[in-house]
């Protein structure tokens, strides 16, 4: 079996770029270890930046984002009990952010792939990738128990943080972390948003998030140590600790209802550089984790697989391969950029196990500097309705 572009993983990235190339009548073959059900029901990202709300709309995809998503022109950041709003329309010259649920996103993909007829295969096993220094790379695979090889001119690694492409890049390449001494308790509820923004509390108790994805149904979070066993929170005890943190002194607080979801997530910051060996190129999740503070995650996914599919485009519109050359250093340019910003977001708004009374106070300083600083919220705002970048593709 032959094909263009080998696509491992069918997360956003992997779906995303699929359609990308589709667009440029590239062939491609994706395959996923899960199931279609497993991959559409995991929850997690809720927002997106106006660079992939942009992107998803030029692919012709973003017709139900635009119908069903919220658009959302300021964000609240709630520290000594009160709300402080913060204007990201008015701050960037009218960019916003789209709350549209990864579950959402991942939807519409998976019916723009099958409109293409092009394949993709869920539920194969034993993925291996071979001959990445050569110019015809292989995937190994099996598929309804049948074993496959799949000979490609291009692999790309979108099998998230946990796969097996970035193991292969092989030794040359270097890891950057850092993990966080907290994890986020995350909860679906059965309740109408309070708010029609999000809310970051920063809080004595700790960091909470409001969030949503509907008119009816209010998606919250907040923090709790990086190995905390879910099953001791009982619904009654997460509302009373979720309503401790957030409810503000006008009286604000999150509407309460039945939890429908619950679950804890570990934080980490992670980049692997470069994100490419040979023929195999890394996008996503596969190449880089930021901590969900600032929302960047599925955006940087966007972001890696628009640069990417122009550069596979270009080499075969032109079979120049200087984009491909510079593809992981283009990448990893927003990729730091969003890490730093998701790191200083994630280290402003929680509390850590070390902290001394100093570092309490010198977070409200910090909080208080930038709620009452135009340059200062100007900043915030651009990096958390995304940096400029154009869509081009
Ligand atoms: P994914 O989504 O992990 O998809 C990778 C896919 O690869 C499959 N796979 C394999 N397939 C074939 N062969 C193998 N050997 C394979 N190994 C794995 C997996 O089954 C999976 O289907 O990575 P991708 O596509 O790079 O997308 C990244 C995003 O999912 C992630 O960055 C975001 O969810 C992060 N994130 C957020 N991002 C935002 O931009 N805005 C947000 O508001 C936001 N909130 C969040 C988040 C992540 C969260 N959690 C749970 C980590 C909130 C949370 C709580
Ligand atoms: C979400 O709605 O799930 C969400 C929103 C903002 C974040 C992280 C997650 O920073």
């Amino acid at each position: 079996m032959n094909t263009q572009v080998g696509i491992i993983g069918a997360g956003p990235a992997g779906l995303l770029l699929g359609h990308l190339l589709h667009l440029k009548g590239i062939d491609s073959v994706i395959l996923e270890t899960r199931n279609k059900e497993y991959v559409i029901d995991r929850v997690r990202a809720g927002v997106l930046e106006q660079f992939t709300a942009d992107l998803m709309t030029q692919m012709g995809v973003g017709e139900r984002l635009h119908r069903e998503g919220m658009r959302h022109d300021g964000v609240y950041l709630s520290f000594g009990g009160k709300r402080h709003h913060v204007p990201l329309s008015e701050l960037t010259g009218g960019k916003a952010i789209y709350v549209y649920g990864q579950n959402e996103v991942v939807k519409d993909l998976m019916q723009a792939r099958l409109a293409t007829r092009r394949p993709l295969h869920y539920e194969v096993s034993n993925v291996s990738v071979i001959g990445i220094d050569s110019t015809k790379p292989k995937i190994r695979y099996q598929h309804n128990g049948v074993d496959h090889e799949l000979t490609c001119d291009f692999i790309a690694g979108c099998d998230g943080f946990h796969g097996i492409c970035r193991p292969a890049l092989g030794d040359a390449v270097k890891f950057y972390d850092r993990t966080y001494p907290f994890g986020w308790l995350g909860i679906l509820a059965e309740a109408p948003p309070s708010s029609e923004s999000l809310v970051y509390t920063y809080s004595e108790r700790g960091f909470a998030l409001f969030s949503m994805r509907s008119q009816k149904i209010t998606r919250l979070y907040f923090q709790v140590p990086p190995d905390e066993d879910i099953r001791k929170w009982s619904d009654d005890a997460i509302w009373e600790e979720m309503l401790k943190r957030m409810t503000s002194c006008d009286g604000w607080k999150p509407n309460v209802g039945s939890i429908l979801n619950k679950n804890v997530t570990a934080m980490r910051s992670f980049v692997v550089e470069p994100m490419s060996s040979g023929r195999l190129y890394l996008a996503g999740d596969a190449a880089h984790i930021v901590p969900p503070t600032g929302a960047k995650g599925l955006n940087l996914a966007a972001s890696d697989v628009m640069h990417l599919g122009r550069a596979i485009s270009a080499f075969y519109c032109t079979g120049k391969t200087d984009l491909l050359e510079t593809y992981s250093a283009t990448a990893l340019k927003r990729v730091w950029r969003s890490q730093r910003f998701s790191w200083w977001m994630t280290q402003t708004l929680h509390r850590f196990p070390d902290e001394n009374p100093f570092d309490y106070k010198r977070q409200l300083a910090d909080l208080d500097y930038i709620t009452s600083s135009t340059a200062a919220l100007t900043s915030l705002a651009e990096n958390y309705v995304g940096l400029p970048m154009d869509v081009a593709f």
